[in-house]
């Protein structure tokens, strides 16, 4: 049987990150893809790209709910939730149709924009959704927030941040180092309320990064889905964002985004080698 999994996310119109992520994402893992929209996100590319987050109707979301619903789901991945009242919605939706996998990505902040979604969401997203989580993805800004400790500049601070944030109900916790933690390689904790496990990579050089937080939960989200253990989804996750990440591309003049295919080397699915054309050029000139 094909799994099936949802996420309920924003639509970044710009194709990187949100439920485009995750529904390429789920493509690549081979499980079958949903998704619930709560907001929809606008970049102005006259006006230095500055974003824009317009959150759907509270019922329009509720409809796509008992849409997806008619069916069982597998596994549910959360990104960008738009408001308190959809974050109660989800959190209802997730306890009456009993889930056996739930991803909590505390979207918190765009990375584009630095400006934190509305401050009331975070109270809500601790007390409706981490507790019901299998495993959550903060970043180091996000697991700042969420712990209460603020600014995170060291391991030691992630595993502190780890800690509060499974004493709010998680059963797994993975504080994502990324670039900001000044570190050789990027390192990322790993916590299961005893252990804690550092997961290390090479930090990538590049800017085409755009994305990779949301490819990243949507990878362990598929991960779970199709049967791994938490730890295992987790790593495997990492090795498909991290070949994400390495072959970025510059999707606009504004931003590159991570290539969701590239773990699975996508772009040479369907057409045979030789009737492909030799460049990218070519067929964007037509
Ligand atoms: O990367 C965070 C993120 C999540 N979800 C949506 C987004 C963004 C950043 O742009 O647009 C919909």
């Amino acid at each position: 049987m094909i799994r099936k999994t949802l996420t309920i996310a924003g639509s970044d119109s710009s194709g990187g990150a949100g439920l485009q992520a995750d529904l390429k994402t789920f493509e690549e893992f081979g499980v079958f893809g949903f998704c619930a929209i709560t907001s929809i996100v606008t970049m102005d590319p006259e006006n230095n790209w500055s974003h824009s987050v317009s959150p759907l109707d509270e019922t329009l979301f509720e409809k796509q709910l008992d849409t997806i619903f008619s069916t069982s789901i597998d596994a549910v991945k959360t990104g960008m939730l738009g408001s308190v009242a959809m974050i109660k919605q989800t959190q209802q939706k997730l306890l009456n149709k009993k889930i056996p996998f739930i991803v909590i990505d505390p979207v918190i902040a765009c990375k584009g924009t630095n400006e934190l979604l509305q401050p009331e969401n975070v109270d809500a997203l601790k007390t409706y959704l981490l507790p019901l989580a299998t495993i959550t993805t903060p970043n180091l800004v996000e697991a700042g927030i969420l712990s209460g400790i603020g600014e995170l500049t060291s391991v030691e601070d992630m595993k502190e941040a780890a800690k509060i944030i499974y004493a709010l109900g998680p059963k797994h916790v993975v504080v994502k180092g990324g670039r900001r933690l000044k570190t050789k390689n990027a390192v990322d904790v790993f916590y299961d309320g005893e252990t804690f496990t550092l997961l290390e990579s090479p930090q990538i050089e590049t800017a085409y990064n755009h994305g990779a937080g949301c490819t990243f939960a949507a990878a362990i989200t598929a991960g779970l889905a199709k049967g791994l253990d938490p730890k295992e989804a987790v790593l495997l996750a990492k090795e498909f964002v991290f070949a994400a990440i390495e072959n970025g591309v510059k999707i606009n003049p504004y931003l590159g985004h991570v290539w969701h295919g590239a773990y699975s080397k996508a772009e040479h699915r369907i057409l045979p080698n030789k009737l492909r054309r030799t460049n990218y050029e070519a067929a964007d000139n037509n």
